[in-house]
């Protein structure tokens, strides 16, 4: 058992010390707009951060395990449960501290059903997401007939939108955190709070994996958070080692925005079946003993993974050979470097093209002729590897330092350096997912002392993250504004924004006001 989200007495107990000033004179005025909004003031206010990935990009729907951390930025919901229920309804009102970007809203939801309409971008759906998330469980807690209550709430957001530090994973997971509290749940168990989070953002129209639900709500101040997928989820600090000069991760947007919702069909749910429809032709393949993929957690049912599983066995390998063993069959079984069409995929999983549609491609919509099966299988089982070696080198910095004659620090930092840049080299070469301004920022960022950049998050825009050691961090910082944000047309707000110096924060929370 992960234990329950924790209900926070101070502020102490959420940020790190150096956000604190900032973060104080912030609720202060959450509190205040609420009681100017809704006439009194909030009961408890629920608290989901984004996160940036360190390490384990696009893997997270092949259930492989990764390595994020939660960061300061957040959402802040701060609710009040009303007495305001109609015989077949209940209301929620919502409004945003950016009223004019985000209008507010009122609805009366039916007690059967919360009607999300996906094809419309709009920002409440996301609180409604949760919202029937939390629902479902309170179902299943209390039975069919549970009348939830009604709620006013104001939501201060942080987590930049569409820039790959998760503002999407944090609402939900706040909504879906507010709506149980508002309904008498005091504590909250973080494992069913993410299971439902991961569960309610994909019907929102996206089909992501369960790194981000993972990190908002699991993370620990001051580590890395070690998410896995397999057998089910865990999270598991990890704390980086001391050194000196410190290593910092630095995160610096693009400024190009990749709304994953208007791209979905032609980038991330792309990704999705063609990873699936790699795991299902490696296995038609490779398998000779035939056996189906087994139905798992993953947003198709079929994972990379679960071909992993089912190819090896029982076996005395290791997961790093057998890893290494996926990499050199994936190139020899999917030979086709120009993709595969629906034609000749479906010949090898022995369905009809109709067949193969509707089992793959009809919950989600995609446009794709062909499928680059050989360079998504390669990333990924690529990717999974560089996990585990990261991981071993931070879980164990003396004995993958041990036939190094230069500095310790030196070796270490560019260790794990070097496999976020290889990263970044196969999230741009195989799996397409970087774009020129991410790339150039990375350049930028290596030739001014950067040990490892790349890009974090979904890709196509969005944030980059930097292995920085702290007397190279003013440098770094410095050719990004000579070389990237100068050139570019930014508001001052944005200017101040582009590059964060990101220390792991806390998790999920509530605190009680009053
Ligand atoms: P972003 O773009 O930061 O929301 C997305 C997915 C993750 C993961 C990464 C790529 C969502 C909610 N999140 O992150 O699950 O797949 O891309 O590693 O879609
Ligand atoms: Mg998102």
């Amino acid at each position: 058992m992960a234990g329950a989200v924790p209900v926070a007495k101070s502020l102490k107990d959420i940020y790190t010390e150096d956000a604190l000033p900032a973060q104080t004179e912030r609720w202060e005025t959450l509190l205040k707009q609420f009681k100017t909004n809704y006439g009194h003031s909030p009961q408890f206010v629920s608290r989901s951060p984004g996160r940036v990935n360190i390490i384990g990009e696009h893997i997270d729907y092949s259930l492989y395990s990764v390595l994020p951390a939660a960061i300061t930025a957040d959402v802040l919901l701060a609710v009040s449960v009303i007495d305001e229920t109609s015989p077949g309804s209940y209301k929620i009102k919502v409004s945003n501290v950016q009223s004019s970007k985000f209008p507010s809203h009122e609805f009366d939801i039916p007690y059967d059903s919360v009607n999300i309409d996906a094809t419309v971008h709009e920002w409440t759906n996301y609180f409604k997401s949760g919202l029937r998330g939390a629902l479902e469980l309170l179902r299943k807690k209390h039975g069919a007939n549970f009348k939830p209550k009604s709620m006013e709430i104001l939501m201060d957001g942080t987590v930049p939108a569409g820039g790959g530090l998760s503002s999407s994973a944090a609402f939900v997971s706040a909504s879906a955190l507010a709506v149980m509290f508002a309904n008498g749940e005091t504590a909250v168990d973080k494992t069913e709070l993410t299971e439902l989070a991961i569960v309610s953002e994909r019907a929102v129209g996206v089909n992501s994996g369960g790194m981000d639900q993972s990190a908002s709500v699991f993370s620990h101040r001051g580590s890395a958070l070690l998410v896995s997928f397999v057998p089910s989820l865990t999270a598991r600090p990890i704390k980086f080692p001391k050194t000196n000069p410190e290593l910092n991760f630095v995160i610096a947007q693009s400024f190009v925005v990749s709304d994953k919702q208007v791209t979905a069909p032609v980038c991330y749910n792309l990704r999705v079946v063609e990873c699936s429809l790699a795991a299902e032709y490696l296995n038609a393949v490779l398998n000779k003993k035939g056996t189906p993929l087994p139905k798992d957690s993953g947003p198709l049912g079929v994972s990379l993974r679960g071909f992993h599983t089912n190819y090896f066995g029982e076996t005395t390998l290791s997961f790093e050979a057998q890893l290494t063993e996926l990499v050199s069959l994936t190139k020899s079984t999917l030979t086709q470097t120009s993709g595969y069409t629906r034609e000749e995929i479906a010949s090898v999983l022995k369905m009809t093209v109709p067949e193969l549609n509707a089992r793959f491609t009809s919950t989600v919509p995609i446009r794709a002729e062909k499928f680059k099966l050989r360079q998504r299988a390669l990333h990924v089982f690529s990717e999974a590897l560089r996990v585990l070696q990261f991981l071993s080198i931070l879980e164990n910095p003396s004995a993958s330092l041990s036939q190094d004659t230069g500095s310790s620090t030196e070796t270490f930092n560019r260790k794990l350096g070097d496999l976020m840049n290889e990263t970044q080299e196969s999230c741009r070469e195989d799996y397409e997912c970087s774009c020129p301004e991410l790339d150039e920022l990375c350049e930028i960022a290596r030739e001014a002392g950067s040990y490892g950049s790349r890009l974090t998050g979904a890709g196509w825009g969005g944030c980059s993250v930097h292995l920085v050691p702290g007397d190279k961090v003013d440098a770094v910082k410095r050719a990004w504004e000579e070389r990237y944000y100068s050139k570019r047309e930014l508001t001052q707000e944005q200017r101040e924004a582009a590059v964060v110096v990101s220390r792991p924060g806390g998790g999920s929370a509530v605190f009680v006001v009053g």
